[in-house]
């Protein structure tokens, strides 16, 4: 399991030795000068966000971190019991189903995995590639029978594997401003599977509901604009987002379309570190058809229960080394809590998300 103390200790320590190598380049000379600044890039947790120069790349990788706890049906808290009691099952009615949700799940987490690459085509024009590796786990309450709140049991799913691919043209409009034109190629699986426990006390292995899937299944337009600007003491931006689903996937569905805003304002507080604040909102839509082989009567198996939306604030750190061995490397951290979610039907909400990155031109 994924140790945020571990996570942070580790981030300190790479923290100090970029800060050192900094703090010994910014003695020989003026940090400015290198051509180098934390505030170049738009706090790690934005994709997209800068060009780079003809001929130049740029190798990266992120950790995303997100943990999912408890249960919200739009922006009110309610219970497992709640749940198992009274929210209807929409398979209710073919063999052994019974009127209301029997398994609820109670927490999730997933980690993702990013490589990217980007090639600066031309001053104006930079081309991006991004693979993932995605897994996920979500713990679960099994009650008793076709009713009541007696609980049978607790089980854990877990699910990993590579995910879709995203290409996409950065293509600038003017020296601050460029369009976003984005492709996600469905190259992670939507057939993952998984052992549950079922109301009967049984243990088959199925195949896992919606949000457990690594892939999309679905070719999917990522359009988007994004402004950028900064003087000597700060950087600020914004973008805004879509994922578009082109169709559905062989499995008969497509996940909800997404539209995301986002801002930021980052301060620097030495060339080498930059320190921001960013507020992003996104509304994300329901299942649109539905998998056969996704049956239960559990929130997660309804295409329904699927999407709503939500405004996070997130606070990160960029540091850049402007000099010294790590000279051109980059590092992120940002941290993301939410301050409002309304979700459709009942559905873990976002607790926390983390994300971690390196950076590297040449
Ligand atoms: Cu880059």
């Amino acid at each position: 399991m994924f140790s945020l103390r571990k996570a942070g200790v580790s981030l300190v320590a790479i923290s100090s030795a970029f800060a050192a190598t900094s703090a010994y380049a910014d003695e020989g000379h003026d940090g400015a000068s290198s051509g180098i600044n934390a505030l170049d890039h738009a706090p790690i947790g934005v994709m997209g966000d800068h060009r780079h120069a003809k001929g130049e790349w740029m190798i990266s990788y992120r950790l995303m971190h997100m943990d999912m706890e408890g249960i919200q049906i739009g922006t009110d808290d309610v219970t497992p019991e709640q749940v198992a009691t009274t929210v209807p099952n929409r398979f209710f009615g073919a063999p052994g189903q019974p009127p209301t949700l029997r398994i609820v799940p109670t927490s999730m987490r997933m980690d993702m995995h990013m490589a990217g690459v980007m090639y600066g085509l031309s001053d104006q024009v930079t081309l991006m590639v991004m693979g993932n590796y995605i897994t996920k786990e979500m713990d679960h309450i099994t009650f008793q029978g076709g009713m009541g709140d007696t609980r049978l049991g607790t089980f854990r799913t877990r699910t990993s594997d590579f995910g879709d691919t995203k290409v996409a043209a950065l293509i600038g409009i003017t020296e601050n401003v460029h369009l976003n034109a984005g492709v996600s190629i469905p190259t992670g699986t939507v057939t993952e599977g998984a052992e549950i426990l079922t109301p009967m006390g049984m243990r088959p292995t199925v195949r896992t509901p919606y949000p457990m899937q690594i892939g999309s299944g679905t070719w999917d337009l990522e359009p988007g604009i994004t402004y950028r600007d900064q003087n000597e003491d700060y950087g600020w931006g914004a973008q805004v987002r879509g994922t578009i689903r082109l169709g559905d996937n062989d499995e008969g569905y497509a996940f909800g379309d997404t539209y995301q805003a986002t801002a930021w304002l980052a301060a620097s507080l030495t060339p080498s570190v930059a320190l921001s604040g960013r507020i992003h909102a996104q509304t994300l839509g329901r299942v649109d058809g539905i998998d056969p082989n996704i049956v239960g009567p559990v929130q997660t198996a309804n295409p329904d229960f699927q999407g709503g939306d939500s405004v996070t604030y997130f606070t990160g750190l960029n540091f850049a080394a402007t000099g010294g061995a790590l000279k051109g490397w980059r590092l992120g951290v940002e941290a993301g809590v939410p301050i409002v979610q309304d979700l459709n039907g009942p559905q873990m909400p976002t607790d926390f998300t983390l994300t971690v990155g390196v950076q590297k031109a040449f």
